[in-house]
């Protein structure tokens, strides 16, 4: 990219939406060096419509989904983290560190392949940090039954995996992956989702907000016993989270019914 290119993506610090840009141009610039399917940039503006109406934070719902999906991590005996384009673009880092504090595989597996795609966000995640890689060769993987896209090839830590957690997921997937048995943790901005549906433990927040989380509550779960980490996963209750998440939806709505207009001057 030459400096001019560079410089039409710069972003003034005090624009009122700069993080929202910034992290859009993560996505643009993830699409550029195959890492992003251009579709990403589509499901990108889908969360961020979501995110919008859920406050753009991590609403007391998705923090109790957040230590609830860390303390099953913690306690599983197979876990491991599905890693696509749009979660390598966003938070390379912060999956590096997460795989490093739990000791859990990060799983390449693409809904849209192309070629040179594995190769871009396995370079994305190595420089980041991450040495626990699954998903890099396609000659070695095996296929789901009862499902028809890309995502039905997986490799080691999927088809073993007890508790698979599932960013920015499509419903198919999920599904199939339930019907194996396998007890899934998802994170998806959209409450209804087929896959937030059919998750066990449903964090509906953004990913960016939701990976440093999960590091916080990694340190500090791992103080507890494991009788008491148990406690935390048996206690959660996904269907009556996603109801209450879905009334702070509500809620917000109506809030802006009311107040959306005070601070607009004509
Ligand atoms: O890299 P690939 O080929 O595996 O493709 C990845 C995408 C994301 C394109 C693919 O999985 C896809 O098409 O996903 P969907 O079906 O659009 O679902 C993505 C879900 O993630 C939607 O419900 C979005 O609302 C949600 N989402 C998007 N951005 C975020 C998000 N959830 C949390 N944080 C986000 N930043």
């Amino acid at each position: 990219m030459n400096d001019k290119e560079k410089n039409s993506h710069a972003l003034p610090k005090d624009h009122p939406r700069y993080q929202s840009l910034k992290y859009r141009h993560k996505i643009i610039e993830g699409m550029k060096t195959l890492v992003v399917a251009e579709a990403g940039l589509i499901a990108h503006g889908r969360g961020e419509c979501f995110d919008y109406i859920l406050g753009e934070k991590t609403n007391k719902t998705a923090k109790k989904a957040i230590e609830a999906a860390v303390a099953a991590l913690i306690i599983a005996k197979n876990p491991v983290i599905s890693v696509n384009g749009n979660v390598a673009a966003l938070v390379p880092n912060q999956l590096a560190k997460l795989s490093k504090i739990l000791k859990i595989p990060l799983e390449i597996n693409l809904f849209y392949r192309k070629e040179g795609r594995i190769e871009a966000i396995k370079n994305v995640l190595e420089k980041a940090g991450a040495d626990l890689l699954f998903g890099l060769d396609e000659s070695k993987m095996v296929e789901l039954d009862g499902l028809e896209s890309n995502r039905r090839k997986v490799d080691q830590g999927i088809l073993h995996g007890d508790w698979i957690m599932v960013p920015l997921e499509d419903g198919d997937r999920t599904e199939a992956l339930k019907k194996k048995g396998k007890n899934i943790i998802a994170i998806d901005l959209n409450p209804i989702s087929r896959t937030a549906l059919w998750a066990d433990i449903t964090i509906v927040d953004n990913i960016i907000r939701v990976l440093p989380e999960m590091i916080n509550f990694a340190k500090k779960l791992k103080t507890l016993n494991i009788e008491q980490i148990k406690d935390i996963v048996k206690n959660f209750d996904n269907k009556k989270n996603i109801i209450e998440t879905l009334d702070l939806i509500k809620n917000y709505i109506e809030d802006q019914k009311q107040n959306a207009f005070k601070n607009i001057k004509s």
